[in-house]
């Protein structure tokens, strides 16, 4: 379990280090009001009260004037990390920032870890881990839809759908024991089917909780890879996807021969775009290497935007590739629109690299695709692990007790899930697995 926590005050830059129009200092711990009241004169004849925010001077131990700037601070318990906590607001740049944080370590402040206030915040119960852990990703979110899902669990989302189950099961272990201690009244064998029943179902409830797409999705983006046989606009419309000259356009088949990769933001989600080598038979090594990662890329990628000459017949290799793309989750794009149309495609999306024309609709229908549901509470990795190794235990004590186990032996399982759900808010952690979360943090924070 827990070591007790350090009962010292910490402090650190909590905005990104360089140059900007103010830095922000923050300090926490027992000597926080004493700090403030050491190095910030506030101007005129202001009173000092808890969650005002003040103007004046900061001065150093030696009396040297450091900068003018904006104070607060604020008392135990209303605080970020329920301790006191004084912030100073003074000009952005690396110099001030960093005389701030020598006169507070000259007074015997020291240096913030990783996430270190985020996890006095968790340690002094202001915020489940769950929630500890929303604040990294909504520090990191890319896309609006990464941020809203972040929301959703600092809000409580996830805490709130974990305790529910936790709940249950410890009604469920309630009836366990009572069957077992008032065997008179309580049939064993109906208890332990009851049981078996209800445990398998939370199993199950677990299981469906987890958005393994989303959780993917949200942390390294939606990949959507352009493919086709050379020269029918993969690298123009790549370029025109990420309003910038990015590959290589030419009328010479078999530019791209290695993947060209760029991202942009669609529908509030991060979309991987790649632009591959124009897949065809040929001899030439370099390009054979590159048509066989433009293979892969197609295999590997959430969405195939699969792009074929619209102006012209069809070749015997786009029919290939039609066929070769249909079992993928793919988009169909007749391109070069603004050179008339050759041949009627239902389904196909008709669009113009070079005149822009219906490059609205193929964003739309990239954006469609990228969609995560929202409505699924579990989408971290550590998250889904946990509920997933709840629910195989889950299902041992209903396996178990279907074989005709004691009741004894299934409850202990159920308190072994009990505790794996543990893990997920925070009530039962160690050192190790608050290191390993809150290193992932940025100072600071
Ligand atoms: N008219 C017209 N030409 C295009 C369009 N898109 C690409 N091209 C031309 O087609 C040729 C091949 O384009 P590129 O993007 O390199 O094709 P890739 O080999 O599939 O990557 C170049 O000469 C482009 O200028 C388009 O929408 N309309
Ligand atoms: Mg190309």
């Amino acid at each position: 379990m827990l070591t007790a926590y350090p009962n010292d005050t910490i402090a650190a830059l909590a905005t990104p280090p360089g140059q900007g129009g103010i830095a922000i200092v923050r300090v926490s711990g027992p000597a926080a009001r004493t700090c403030f009241d050491a190095l910030f004169r506030p101007a005129g004849n202001q009173t000092v009260e808890s969650h005002r925010l003040l103007y004046g001077h900061l001065y150093d131990a030696s009396g040297e004037m450091i900068d003018e700037c904006m104070a607060v601070l604020m008392l135990a318990p209303r605080s970020y990390t329920r301790e006191d906590v004084a912030e100073f607001q003074a000009h952005g740049g690396e110099q001030v920032a960093s005389q701030i944080l020598a006169a507070l370590y000259s007074l015997g402040v020291r240096p913030a870890d990783p996430g270190e206030f985020t996890r006095r915040a968790f340690l002094n119960g202001r915020i489940d881990l769950s929630r500890a852990e929303a604040v990294m990703r909504l520090i990191e979110a890319q896309g609006q839809q990464a941020s809203r899902a972040a929301l959703r669990q600092l809000n409580g989302g996830v805490s709130a759908f974990v305790r529910a189950i936790q709940e249950q099961l410890l009604s469920l272990a309630a009836g366990a024991a009572a069957a077992l201690d008032y065997p008179e009244e309580i049939d064993e064998e109906e208890a332990a089917g009851d049981l078996a029943q209800k445990a398998a179902d939370l199993a199950q409830r677990l299981l469906a909780a987890c958005d393994e797409r989303a959780a993917r999705l949200l942390d390294t983006g939606f990949e959507a890879a352009l493919c086709g046989r050379p020269n029918v606009g993969k690298s123009s419309l790549l370029n025109a996807l990420l309003c910038e000259e990015r590959a290589i356009v030419t009328d010479i088949p078999g530019t791209t021969r290695d993947v060209v990769r760029g991202s942009i933001t669609l529908g509030g989600m991060r979309v991987n775009l790649s632009d591959t080598a124009g897949i065809r038979e040929q001899t030439e090594t370099v390009e054979a290497i590159g048509v066989e990662r433009a293979r892969q890329a197609m295999q590997a990628a959430d969405l195939t935007l699969l792009v074929l000459d619209g102006s012209a017949p069809l070749t015997a290799e786009d029919e290939q590739l039609l066929r070769e793309t249909a079992a993928l989750n793919r988009v169909v794009i007749l391109n070069k629109s603004d050179r008339g149309e050759a041949f009627p495609l239902p389904g196909a999306l008709r669009v113009s690299a070079k005149s822009g024309q219906g490059m609205d609709a193929l964003r739309q229908e990239i954006a469609r695709q990228a969609k995560v549901r929202g409505d699924l509470p579990l989408t971290s990795a550590r998250h889904m692990q946990l509920a997933r190794q709840a629910a195989a235990q889950l299902q041992t004590a209903a396996d178990a007790l279907r074989d005709g186990a004691p009741l004894d032996l299934a409850a202990v399982d159920l308190h072994a899930a009990l505790d794996t759900l543990g893990g997920i808010t925070g009530d039962r952690v160690d050192e190790k697995l608050l290191d390993s979360v809150f290193s992932q943090f940025c100072v600071g924070k």
